[in-house]
């Protein structure tokens, strides 16, 4: 079967049940999904269709991944857009408190969390591990494109990546990782001790108990407003993350 096939090519976590298992393939067929997704985007082909992208994702997969989301409550009410060519998210204004904590960056270095996320920059924020094949690739791959849009001088906006797996995103790891992604000044990696990630995780309303449990959110919010973020869950890809990013920043 086609999705044996695409099993075998890509690294999936050990996981002894058949719900674990179909949560993996289900992840695996998401990120090829929105990965092909991406490409599209990124060529301009607004309206590519998932099946003209790649082999590997071929129409009449969907079908069996709707069903296999059917299996185990992940709620997939969300998926059918990640199928279509320009990518749907759901946008919401939320209050969150950064917990006054420390976290720590690639280059080995404490920042207080709550400094970094301060008043003074426009912030956009998400929360990655490095070792991920499905949508951390392309929520990466998604903010080198925003930082690379941005630029330095476009109010000075400020990306943070926060590894939701700490244990094994050492610094060195996520300054590797910043080094493929092409991370420049204005992008702050950071990882942590195992609570501080989770009191973060918390504290913004993404920890899912499982970092494979994880599902795709990006914050931003504006500069000198406080508590106040928006919060985009869903895969947005760079040209809609800049347009809320500008939106947020004009009326300041
Ligand atoms: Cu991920």
């Amino acid at each position: 079967m086609r999705i044996e096939m695409m099993k075998q090519d890509q690294a999936v976590p050990e996981k002894s049940t058949f719900i674990g298992y179909a949560r993996n393939m289900l992840c695996d067929i998401l990120g090829v999904v929105a990965m092909s997704a991406l490409i599209g985007a990124s060529l301009g082909v607004l309206n590519a269709r998932a099946d003209d992208q790649s082999g590997h994702t071929e129409h009449d997969n969907m079908p069996g991944m709707h069903d296999m989301a059917g299996m185990h409550d992940m709620d997939h009410s969300g998926h059918e857009h990640y199928l279509s060519g320009k990518r749907a998210y759901t946008r919401s204004l939320k209050s969150y408190d950064v917990p006054e904590l420390k976290l720590v960056d690639m280059n080995g270095k404490q920042v207080a969390l709550r400094e970094l996320l301060d008043d003074r920059a426009p912030i956009l924020l998400n929360f990655i591990f490095t070792s991920c094949t499905t949508i951390c690739p392309v929520m990466i791959a998604t903010f080198q494109q925003v930082q690379n849009r941005l630029g330095v001088d476009r109010k000075g906006a400020r990306l943070v990546s926060i590894s939701i797996d700490p244990e094994n995103d050492t610094p060195d790891k996520l300054k590797e990782y910043a080094a493929k992604y092409q991370a420049g000044s204005r992008w702050t990696l950071l990882t942590g001790s195992v609570e501080d990630s989770q009191n973060v995780q918390r504290a913004f309303g993404v920890f899912a108990g499982d970092k494979m449990d994880q599902k795709p959110v990006t914050l931003m919010k504006a500069k000198g407003s406080g508590k106040q973020w928006v919060r985009l869950d869903g895969l947005a890809d760079a040209g809609q993350i800049v347009s809320e990013y500008d939106k947020l920043n004009m009326k300041k």
